[in-house]
């Protein structure tokens, strides 16, 4: 018995440092009313999706750092994207900066949320690992002050029961741990939404450069069929303020299969009708976890943190 959602990933191509969050809404609602006319249910937008890039530039005014969050959801003007949702009957993933007052302090989070078709955040995230450094590194050509600039999330990596199946969410260098995938897929996840900004040149490596586009398809393709579920990678690509960000959004099938890539480093939407019951065919299989996994053979995994060499 299938259960079909029609996915739509909208790959946003860049967002200017002065560009308005009016503008990256207005660059989306257009994407999702294109994507109306494919029948998708669900469309998945990029990491960071209201701004540019700004881990990319060393800050040390908080109040310019703090310029690029949103503190609240939806709000002024990101509003006109949860109405154009509830209008046109689709919901969707959004990456954002959230700023919000927790435990008496105020807390920066990567963070990316679910909105159902009535426009209610029915999930959050707030991204695991963040890659890049702290300190103003003059070495580089950009900055990746990711862990600068946000804290670690603090909600895990859960899923939700949504759009008729079970829904997990992750974020960019997410993608590449598989600890990322596999503690959703052991909850029994069908689709795994994420958004990227994954620059082209990587400094600490630059001899991997060519290699991105490769990595980031091995990475979620591998996440999707060792789990079993759905993976839908969004970037935001092309040369946003003078630093080459890959594209390569695409949806991939629980076998580990592309079904669908975009093709240009633009705003471009790409369709596919995803059965959720196609995840039985590995997780009742190959991947049946409760039948062939060996937990008490893994406790370097959730012990330590770092290399500990064994001999
Ligand atoms: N960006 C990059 C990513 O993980 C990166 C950082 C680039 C890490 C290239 C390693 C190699 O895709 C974000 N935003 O995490």
């Amino acid at each position: 018995m299938a259960n079909n959602i029609v996915i739509g990933a909208a790959q946003l191509g860049p967002i200017a440092r002065d560009e308005s969050r009016a503008s990256a809404v207005a660059r989306m609602i257009a994407l999702m009313t294109e994507a109306k006319g494919h029948g998708v249910e669900l469309i998945v937008f990029p990491e960071l999706a209201l701004t540019t890039f700004f881990p990319r530039w060393f800050m040390e005014d908080q109040a310019q750092i703090d310029s690029y969050f949103e503190t609240e959801i939806p709000g002024p003007e990101t509003r006109p994207l949860f109405e154009a949702a509830i209008d046109l009957g689709i919901g969707f993933y959004l990456g954002y900066a959230e700023l919000v007052e927790e435990d008496r302090r105020m807390r920066h989070f990567n963070t990316s949320i679910l909105v159902d078709k009535g426009g209610k955040v029915v999930g959050k995230y707030r991204k695991v690992h963040l890659p890049g450094h702290r300190e103003n590194e003059t070495w580089r050509p950009f900055q990746h002050l990711e862990k600068r600039y946000f804290e670690t999330g603090n909600l895990g990596f859960q899923t939700f029961n949504a759009f008729g199946g079970v829904m997990g969410m992750c974020i960019c260098n997410d993608r590449r741990w598989p600890e990322t995938f596999r503690v959703m897929g052991l909850q029994g996840v069908e689709l795994v939404m994420l958004g990227y900004n994954t620059p082209v040149h990587y400094p600490p490596a630059p001899e991997h450069d060519h290699l991105q586009d490769f990595h980031n398809h091995l990475v979620m393709q591998a996440g999707a069929y060792q789990n079993g579920t759905w993976v839908v990678g969004v970037a935001k690509a092309g040369n946003e303020e003078g630093c080459d960000l890959i594209g390569g959004s695409c949806i991939i099938a629980p076998t580990g299969e592309i079904v669908a890539e975009c093709k240009t480093l633009g705003d471009e939407l790409i369709v596919h009708e995803c059965d959720l019951e196609r995840c039985r065919e590995i997780q009742a299989n190959i991947f049946d976890f409760a039948q062939h996994r060996e937990p008490e053979n893994y406790q370097l995994i959730t012990d330590t943190k770092g290399v500990r060499k064994t001999v």
